[in-house]
């Protein structure tokens, strides 16, 4: 398999789950500041234009890291990557979605990307403080969920390296602060070899 990234980007959350899990796989580095993800050598691999895109070994690839991750985790069953049972799976998936829809989709999209939201340059610091409100927002009523939880789901699952990455953008790209049981989780994160490893090979 090969994943597509561009260092720091949402495929951190990926590229853990791709350490996590163990199988082979190459890093296609997608550079941002040169434009590729634009490119027609990129868009023939992803139209969309963004990472994470994953290519697997019959050359067919999925994008959206809801999809990928739960492709990831269907085909590593021993790596128990989504918890048993209706009520807790429905759980973590709405954590995820939350994480991926709302906190980054809604609220870091605002900050890094303001030009999607609006035509008008000087609008786009009230833009970026509206993303960093929803942001924030966001990692509170996360914050609440997790409660004393080790990880979203109890046990580690594909919605804590989505959970990692905003966390990481709030710490280091952002920083706008965490609340203190997504703080927990960030350090517990990186404590784990998968998520150092990752870190370490998009040069974090
Ligand atoms: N919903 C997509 C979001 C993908 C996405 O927004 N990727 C960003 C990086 S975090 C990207 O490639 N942006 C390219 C750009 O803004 O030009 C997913 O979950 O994979």
């Amino acid at each position: 398999m090969k994943l597509f990234y561009s260092p720091g980007s949402c495929a951190l959350g990926v590229h853990i789950l791709m350490e996590e899990i163990g199988a082979p796989f190459d890093l296609a580095r997608v550079n941002f500041a040169e434009r590729e993800q634009f490119g027609e050598p990129y868009r023939s691999v992803n139209p969309k234009s963004k990472v994470p895109a994953l290519q697997r070994d019959d050359g067919s690839v999925l994008t959206e890291y809801q999809a990928i991750s739960v492709y990831l985790a269907l085909t590593h069953p021993e790596k128990r990557l989504i918890p048993l049972g209706a009520e807790r799976h429905a759980r973590m998936m709405e954590a995820l979605e939350y994480v991926v829809g709302t906190i980054h989709g809604s609220g870091f999209r605002r900050v890094f990307r303001p030009a999607a939201f609006t035509r008008h340059e000087a609008d786009h610091d009230a833009v970026k403080a509206e993303g960093i409100m929803i942001a924030k927002d966001g990692f509170q009523l996360i914050d609440k969920s997790l409660g004393s939880k080790d990880f979203i789901a109890g046990d580690f699952s594909i919605a804590d390296p989505a959970l990692f990455y905003v966390s990481f953008w709030a710490a280091e790209r952002v920083k706008i602060g965490l609340p203190m049981n997504v703080q927990k989780h960030y350090d517990r994160m990186t404590d784990r070899p998968a998520v150092r490893k990752a870190l370490k090979d998009e040069g974090l």
